[in-house]
């Protein structure tokens, strides 16, 4: 019923504040229930028949919005569950759609969202062939859960890491968490590897990541998920 919307959230350069692309999140505009998030109906689409339709939906709707962006903010990052990467006709389809929108492949950013692509033996192979589409790929709440260092070993084609935001959120709070950050850092510097920290929400936390050397953040501080026609058009957001 069209009632699916992308809202996007900026992801900035933390030296300048620059936005350099964007996050997509899925809402559903229901009509009696108001905006939804993910976490009130995703339980129902995800392994569900509705689950490939919508991530092709997603797919197209994002390339197309972002081909509209400012070149140079075009950068979009798209959520894929691991039953979708396991598609075998996502390249296909994420091929099509940067066909349509003319999207350069470097402008799309394909976010893995959860583990079981540990599981399949042939997981590195489906990353693979997505990589070979010239999109980055980024894994998400990098450090908790699944999402830790065997990850980015087993999965050589993840270009992007998106530090999870329980990190940035206890930074000042206790020494550990400076320290995995610094680590990380080191980590991504010498792997190739880009950095994103999430949920930066404050004055202090984006000041602290920029002294640590943390090259890019997004967060409520930078900018709060928004319609794409309300999402930031000019280079800079935030103080
Ligand atoms: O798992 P993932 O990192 O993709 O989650 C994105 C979700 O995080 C979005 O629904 C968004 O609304 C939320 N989010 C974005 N920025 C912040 C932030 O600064 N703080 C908190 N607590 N949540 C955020
Ligand atoms: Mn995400």
């Amino acid at each position: 019923h069209e009632q699916f919307v992308l809202h996007y959230q900026p992801i900035v350069r933390l030296r300048d504040r620059v936005v350099i692309g964007h996050e997509a999140l899925l809402r559903w505009q229901h009509p009696r229930r108001g905006l939804l998030s993910p976490a009130d109906f995703l339980d129902v689409v995800l392994d569900s028949e509705y689950e490939s339709p919508i991530t092709d939906w997603v797919l197209a709707q994002a390339c197309f919005d972002a081909s509209k962006m400012p070149a140079g903010s075009r950068r979009v990052t798209v959520n894929v569950s691991s039953v979708q990467v396991g598609r075998r006709d996502l390249p296909h389809v994420v091929g099509r759609c940067l066909n349509e929108s003319r999207l350069d492949p470097g402008e799309l950013v394909l976010e893995l969202t959860e583990d079981r692509l540990l599981s399949r033996p042939d997981g590195a192979e489906l990353l693979a062939n997505l990589h070979s589409l010239g999109v980055y790929l980024a894994i998400d709440d990098f450090g908790t859960g699944y999402a830790g260092l065997g990850y980015l070993q087993r999965f050589p084609s993840i270009d992007v890491v998106k530090l999870d935001r329980s990190f940035v959120q206890s930074l000042g709070h206790d020494a550990i968490s400076e320290n995995i950050i610094r680590s990380m850092v080191e980590l991504a510097r010498s792997s190739g590897l880009q950095l994103v920290a999430e949920g930066v929400e404050t004055e202090e936390q984006a000041a602290l990541l920029a002294e640590l050397g943390v090259p890019h953040a997004q967060g409520y501080l930078f900018g709060r998920p928004a319609p794409a026609l309300e999402a930031p058009p000019s280079d800079s957001v935030g103080a």
